[in-house]
């Protein structure tokens, strides 16, 4: 599989631990994608590479990103990690990688005041509600991905009715 990633535009940064994280956080690239939104998609890891993570938080602001997305399983620091490092708002995605995700959840979720990760749910789901809250987050001040993300609802909206309908037919 591969990922067109570090567009010189992107506006978002997908990160993830490891290679075997990518069947989830890929769902999170496609919803991007989809509203038309460049991204990074990188490997790093806080444990396995500190340095080169760090050097890529760090640099983040200045290049455009304006909201950062964590994937990691296990003792997953990797979000906790990037939101110490940069004001920009990082929301975390749990993996499940052992424990059932719940590992991952608690080391994302519980971080101490001041330095917040916003947590979704675990897994791909997660990842998919990531997306979803980059494009929430980025609509406050673009129209044209306000737009996109309204027609988007409108239109999952429209798939749960129609799916009713079908039943009852
Ligand atoms: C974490 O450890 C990664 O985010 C991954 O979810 C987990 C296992 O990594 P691999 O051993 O599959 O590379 O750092």
């Amino acid at each position: 599989m591969t990922i067109n990633t570090n567009d010189q535009n992107s506006r978002v940064g997908i990160v993830m631990g490891s290679k075997s994280d990518l069947p989830a956080m890929q769902a999170a690239v496609d919803i991007l994608k989809a509203h038309d939104v460049p991204c990074d998609v990188r490997i790093l890891s806080a444990h396995r590479t500190p340095m080169e993570a760090d050097e890529y938080v760090s640099g983040a602001a200045s290049r455009g990103i304006q909201v950062l997305i964590c994937g990691a399983g296990m003792a997953a620091h990797l979000a906790g990690a990037f939101a110490g490092r940069t004001l920009l708002p990082v929301i975390g995605v749990p993996l499940n990688a052992s424990l059932g995700g719940l590992d991952a959840l608690l080391a994302t979720v519980q971080m101490p005041p001041g330095v917040p990760v916003a947590t979704v749910s675990v897994g791909k789901a997660g990842a998919k509600n990531a997306a979803w809250l980059a494009l929430r987050i980025m609509a406050l001040s673009d129209p044209q991905i306000r737009e996109a993300l309204a027609e988007s609802v409108r239109a999952m909206s429209q798939a749960v009715l129609d799916a009713d309908a079908g039943l009852r037919d």
